[in-house]
């Protein structure tokens, strides 16, 4: 740069403004570019750190125990990968969270324990080891252990970090901290979950799926039964995405979800 550019360019930042072409290439990249960097948390080596959350703060001081997964190259924001969050929460028996919403999607896998259940805008779920469950942007959640159950955990997987890149994340607690239960308990698998059948008249304008739980055995025969008549693919194994079962898309807007099965001895390509 000449000093009559740079002078130029002292000019420009003083009124608020820049020359495109000094940053065109970093705004608008030749290719995607992810400033996240490949990590694995290991399940094993994160367990015991997220029981011993059970005794060092109850959920009133935490509000949630979630231990959460930080990209060590995105020190900006709480995300795992992307725009995306991901931490693991635990729950002992008894326990219930206060009720909220907020303008992120949520969508939590059932790693372990018994009697976990979750609420989502009055649709009561009980919720096993494996099973999948979606609490979509905007509706009213909580979650609890029933009190004859074991301590719980699950990943919680949330698009936290885009809401708050788009200036559009809030969160509401609801105004009777629980909300009621309003339709049979496990309605919308029972509902939604039919093996390639939906109920005669029954409409749902939402834009996320409708088929709030997806429960573990019908998705591992699923993969089971595909995995008879198929290789897989080289990359990712037998590779099946949850599906919204109105559209067959994606179960919500900015988060899909999909269930890998590799097989013993199984090895991918990159
Ligand atoms: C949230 O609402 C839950 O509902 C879990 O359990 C993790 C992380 C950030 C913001 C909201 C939950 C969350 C969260």
């Amino acid at each position: 740069d000449t000093p009559e550019l740079v002078r130029y360019y002292r000019e420009l930042e003083e009124l608020g403004t820049g020359a495109l072409w000094t940053v065109a290439n970093k705004i608008e990249p030749w290719e995607p570019a992810s400033p996240s960097v490949p990590i694995i948390w290991r399940y094993n080596d994160l367990r015991d750190r997220v029981m011993r959350a059970l005794e060092l703060v109850t959920p009133e001081q935490a509000g949630r125990r979630v231990v959460y997964l930080a990209n060590p190259a995105r020190q900006d924001v709480v995300a795992a990968v992307g725009w995306l969050y991901s931490g693991l929460q635990v729950m002992a028996p008894g326990e219930c969270a206060s009720s909220h919403r907020h303008s992120a999607s949520a969508l939590r896998f059932i790693m372990e324990g018994e009697g976990a259940f979750t609420n989502v805008d009055g649709h009561k779920m009980t919720l096993g080891r494996n099973d999948f469950v979606l609490t979509p942007n905007g509706t009213w959640h909580e979650h609890g252990v029933a009190e004859g159950g074991t301590p719980c955990i699950w990943q919680d997987g949330l698009d936290i970090p885009l809401m708050n890149a788009l200036d559009a994340n809030f969160y509401e607690v609801h105004p009777d901290l629980n909300q009621a239960v309003t339709y049979p308990v496990d309605d919308a698998t029972a509902t939604w979950a039919g093996a390639g059948l939906r109920p005669a008249g029954q409409d749902w304008s939402k834009r996320y799926s409708p088929l709030f739980k997806y429960e573990w055995e019908p998705t591992y025969e699923a993969l089971q039964r595909y995995a008879r008549v198929t290789d897989g693919s080289p990359y990712d194994g037998v590779h099946m995405d949850y599906m919204n079962p109105l559209t067959g898309g994606a179960v919500m807007s900015t988060i899909g979800a999909s269930i890998q099965m590799l097989r013993p001895g199984e090895r991918t390509r990159a």
